[in-house]
């Protein structure tokens, strides 16, 4: 039996191997204001679902990542294509909200701070800068817009979605989890200036779900160019968008058609970013050769 395709995301798929269980795959795709871009990026999905099982390996958190060997999956894509970019993992009950850490005041919540305040801004200082580092990280939760963007919550609005019970385990694990990757990319000259986690339940446990601490679902920086007070540079899509504010385009569909050139310096980058944050090569084949250091199956 093929899978069930359950759920197509931007960048990302999701199909049924049974009742417990999910196959979570990474495609090549990028998207770039909000667009999604024509051409792939080869081994982007690859990038991301290693960096997530890599972190996943390395919390103490319980996570859905089950495995990324395909063995005894039965699966009626490329194997080869999958390889290293697919994770099986356990179905989870989602919770309703999407859990953002910020670490640094930037993107919409510095647009609302800018703007004299806003739900992810109403317990911050006067004065601070675009970038700034916040006195401690902040939890700011968002609903999960179906399509177009999330919008912040109040932390009364957060609530009342999940119950005070839920929310306050949803903030203290997750800012756990930002302060344990954070602490683990700082040795290696990196900022998470945010991220955004999703949790579900599985057997009633909270259980971290979904990508985690991806370029796609957190915002990196190089530290040896971190500047308050001004535009930081993401360090694998700003490339891409620089290439894509010199053509003129103006953020709506179709988007200019990346050139070959533009297609392997974005690869690169992304190449680079992964090895700079584990340390480790990117493993094109995983089910090739398991490497024994690599958080395959690490996880309870
Ligand atoms: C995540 C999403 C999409 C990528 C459902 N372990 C889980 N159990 C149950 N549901 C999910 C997960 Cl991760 C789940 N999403 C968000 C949608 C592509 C991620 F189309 N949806």
């Amino acid at each position: 039996m093929p899978l069930t395709h359950i759920a197509s995301g931007k960048v990302r798929e999701i199909y049924e191997i049974d009742a417990d269980r999910l196959l979570f795959v990474a495609t090549d795709r990028v998207s770039a204001y909000d667009v999604v871009m024509t051409e792939p990026i080869p081994d982007k999905g690859r990038v991301l679902t290693q960096l997530s099982a890599y972190f996943f390996g390395l919390l103490d958190v319980p996570t859905h990542m089950m495995t990324m060997s395909l063995d005894g999956v039965d699966v009626d894509l490329d194997r080869t294509w999958l390889a290293g970019r697919a994770m099986v993992v356990r179905r989870a009950e989602m919770l309703p909200i999407e859990c953002v850490v910020r670490g640094y005041l930037y993107g919409s919540a510095w647009r609302e701070y800018l703007a004299g305040g806003g739900p992810t801004t109403e317990h911050l200082p006067d004065g601070l800068l675009q970038g700034s580092r916040l006195p401690e990280p902040i939890f700011t939760p968002a609903t999960k817009a179906e399509s177009g963007h999330d919008e912040n919550l109040t932390e009364a609005a957060a609530r009342s979605m999940v119950g005070d019970a839920r929310y306050e385990q949803l903030r203290s694990t997750s800012m756990s989890v930002y302060q344990r990757a954070a602490a683990h990319v700082e040795q290696r000259g990196l900022i998470i200036a945010d991220t955004k986690f999703e949790f579900g339940l599985i057997d009633g446990e909270l259980t971290l779900c979904d990508e985690a601490l991806t370029p796609d679902s957190s915002r990196y920086w190089p530290a040896d160019s971190y500047a308050p007070g001004s535009v930081m540079p993401s360090f694998d899509k700003q490339y891409l968008r620089d290439w894509l504010d010199s053509t003129g385009w103006d953020h709506t569909p179709p988007p200019p058609t990346l050139t070959d050139d533009v297609v392997a310096n974005t690869r690169s980058r992304y190449i680079d970013a992964y090895e700079r944050i584990t340390g480790r090569d990117l493993v094109m084949s995983p089910t090739d050769e398991p490497d024994p250091n690599h958080p395959l199956e690490n996880n309870p």
